[in-house]
């Protein structure tokens, strides 16, 4: 079953920030989609098995843009 879940990480500064996220979020196997702003410092990734939401807050904690929860 196909997930969506939107993060906030305040930790996004930049674009490039965006991009490094995404690029990691693309490397988990599961993972549809990853749409990032800047502005509002958050990202929705669409997921499904075996990707988790526990597997992407790890991803994310792993590169220190730890989202906020
Ligand atoms: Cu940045």
């Amino acid at each position: 079953m196909m997930a969506t879940k939107t993060y906030l990480i305040p930790n996004i500064s930049c674009a490039h920030c965006v991009m490094h996220i995404t690029n990691r979020l693309n490397e988990i196997e599961g993972v549809k989609s990853v749409e990032g702003d800047v502005s509002t410092k958050e990202v929705t990734v669409e997921f499904s098995e075996p990707a988790s939401d526990e597997v992407i807050v790890a991803a994310l904690e792993e590169i220190n843009y730890p989202p906020r929860r």
